[in-house]
Formats: structure tokens, sequence, C-alpha cells
């Protein structure tokens, strides 16, 4: 698991490059459901994360939105749609929709518990939906920069994680490296999930000679 937890923080950090959407085939598409309580800023993350826009405006959502990606990563370009759905239309379609997504993403927002508190009825709502399948899935503790009235700590967001079985981060729509982790994060594991044994083994030896050389150049 720490193991996993470097690599996919290394990727994350070091190797997304965004493609050029004319310029090469998409070699690999990976669909992320984003889920969480009204108002804790699904659609104002996904429109900061691909669109760079945000407006701190209240606009909730009344129609399904699909945000758009590109990447670049080891020379394969990699697209990750992301399904901002309607609340309405998720309840009656959640099974059809669980059945083909690849990760989850569920936010909550650090200044409001009861949208924390409600993550474990997110989780089961999920997992009795989707019966039962393993969906790759992140807890994302959004509007960080609202410090002064947050309300529910680091520790308790990654203790819950951890107790969901989900990769963790918070998030803000103001800074956009804090806007970007949680979808690179969640797209690292996709990536390396699809790895088999032998080229998870390579991207590990890849990483571990590329650190040294930075090590050695930072030296120099
Ligand atoms: N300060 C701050 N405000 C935010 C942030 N993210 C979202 N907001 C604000 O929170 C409000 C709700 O954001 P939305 O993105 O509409 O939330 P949502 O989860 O999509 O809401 P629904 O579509 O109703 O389910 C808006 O006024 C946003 O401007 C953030 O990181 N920081
Ligand atoms: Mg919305």
């Amino acid at each position: 698991m720490e193991l996993f937890n470097n690599i996919s923080k290394w990727i994350s950090e070091k190797i997304f490059q965004e493609a050029d959407p004319n310029k090469n085939k998409i070699i690999k598409k990976y669909e992320v459901l984003v889920l969480g309580d009204r108002g804790v800023g699904k659609t104002s993350l996904c429109q900061r994360f691909t669109k760079d826009s945000f407006s701190l405006e209240e606009n909730p959502t009344t129609a399904n939105n699909l945000f758009t990606k590109l990447y670049r990563i080891f020379d394969n370009d990699i697209q990750l749609d992301l399904l901002d759905i309607e609340e309405g239309y998720y309840k009656i379609h959640c099974t059809d929709i669980l059945s083909t997504i690849d990760g989850i993403m569920i936010v909550y927002d650090v200044t409001k518990p009861f949208t924390f508190h409600k993550l474990e009825k997110w989780n089961l709502d999920i997992q009795e939906k989707s019966n039962y399948r393993y969906i790759p899935q992140i807890i994302v503790g959004n509007k960080t920069d609202l410090e002064f009235m947050r309300n529910v700590d680091s520790e308790e967001g990654e203790e819950k994680a951890f107790k969901l079985d989900s990769l963790f981060t918070e998030s803000n729509c103001i800074h956009f490296e804090m806007t970007e982790k949680p979808f690179k994060h969640i797209l690292s594991k996709l990536i390396i999930n699809d790895l088999n044994e032998e080229n998870r083994n390579k991207l590990r030896s890849s990483i571990i000679s590329i650190e040294e050389k930075l090590k050695r150049s930072n030296k120099e």
C-alpha cells in the first residue's frame, strides 16, 4: 500500500502533462462520477479544473454535466471524463451509472460537518447500488480556502477515508494546484490499477532511477 501511495503521489506530482486534443489519439478513457451533498462544490471543482473558471455565485446543478480533461502520461494520451449529475436523475439511474464508471469522487465541505457526516451514507449507498463491485474512490474535503470557518480537521477526513477504503485529499477552487489534486490522485490510482505486475515493476524501477537522477543533479 505504501509503495502504491508513493507511486501514485509521484505520478500525480511529476508525470502529468496536458495533452493537445488535436494532435494524438486517445488510448484510454476513464470515467469518474462526482458525488456529495448539495453545495459542497462538485460543479465548481470540475469547472475550475477543466475550464479554469470559478464563480462564488450559487448555481445548483439542474442538468447533467460532463467535463473532460486530456493528459499526456508516459507518451500516452488519456482522457478523464467527469460526470457531475443532477441529484434527481442520479437517484433514478444510479444502478446503471454505477455499473459503468471507473472511479468515484465523494466531496464534502470542510466548513459544514453535516456534509462530512453523510460520507458513510454515500459510501453505503454506492456499495448497495453497485452490487458491491469494487470501484476506486477518493474522498475530498473542499473549500479549504475558508480556513477560518473550518469545522472538519484534515485528520478526521483522513481517518474516515481510511475506514471507507478511499483515497483522501483536501481541495479548494481558489488555488489551482489544490483544485487539481483530487483529480490527479484518482486518475493515478486508475492508471496504476490497470497495469499488470510486470509493468508495475517497470514503472517502479523507472521512478527510482529518475528520482536518483534528480537527486544527483540537485547535488551538482
Ligand atoms: N470559498 C469557496 N467557495 C466554493 C468553493 N467551491 C465551491 N464554492 C462555492 O460553493 C457554492 C456551491 O458550489 P457548487 O459547485 O454549485 O456546488 P455543488 O456541489 O455542485 O452543488 P449542487 O449542484 O447544488 O449539488 C457556490 O457558491 C460556489 O461558488 C471553494 O473551494 N471555496
Ligand atoms: Mg452542482
